[in-house]
C-alpha cells in the first residue's frame, strides 16, 4: 500500500514538473515575441508547394524578396518575417491582407486570378512589392 501511494505520488510530481516547463516555456517565447498580453500562436504550417517571399527590412522597395515576384494562377505565395520588425503583406486592392507578424510568423494567399497585385506593409507604407501573376 505504502509503495503505491509513493508511486502515484510521484507521478503527480512529474506531472506538475511537466507542466511547470511548459507555462515557463510559453511565457518566455512570449517575452521574445514581444506581443504583449495576447498570445499570439504560431501561423499554421507553411503549404509545402508555395512560393517564399522573405520579409527582409524595412527598406522601400527591398523589404521583400524576391520582389518582384511572378508566379502562374493557381499557385500559392508565403511570406515570412526574417526581419526583427513586426510587419503586414496588405495587398493595395483589397485582396489579401495579412496580421501583424513576429519574425518567423508566416502568411500564405493563393492566386486564382493572373493580374498585377501591388502591395506594402500596413505600418510602414514604404514597404512596397508586387506579386505579379500570369496565366498557368
Ligand atoms: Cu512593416
Amino acid at each position: 500500500m505504502i509503495k503505491k501511494n509513493a508511486v502515484v505520488i510521484a507521478s503527480v510530481v512529474i506531472a506538475s514538473a511537466i507542466v511547470a516547463t511548459y507555462v515557463l516555456s510559453g511565457s518566455m517565447n512570449m517575452g521574445v515575441e514581444g506581443s504583449g498580453n495576447s498570445v499570439q500562436q504560431p501561423t499554421a504550417s507553411i503549404p509545402s508547394n508555395s512560393t517564399l517571399v522573405k520579409i527582409v527590412a524595412n527598406a522601400g522597395s527591398n523589404s521583400f524578396s524576391p520582389n518582384p515576384l511572378e508566379v502562374k494562377v493557381g499557385e500559392t505565395v508565403t511570406w515570412i518575417n526574417d526581419d526583427s520588425g513586426r510587419h503586414t503583406v496588405t495587398s493595395k486592392d483589397g485582396v489579401f491582407n495579412s496580421e501583424l507578424m513576429g519574425r518567423g510568423q508566416s502568411f500564405s494567399y493563393t492566386f486564382d486570378k493572373a493580374g498585377e497585385y501591388p502591395y506594402s506593409c500596413s505600418p510602414h507604407p514604404n514597404m512596397v512589392g508586387t506579386v505579379v501573376v500570369t496565366e498557368s
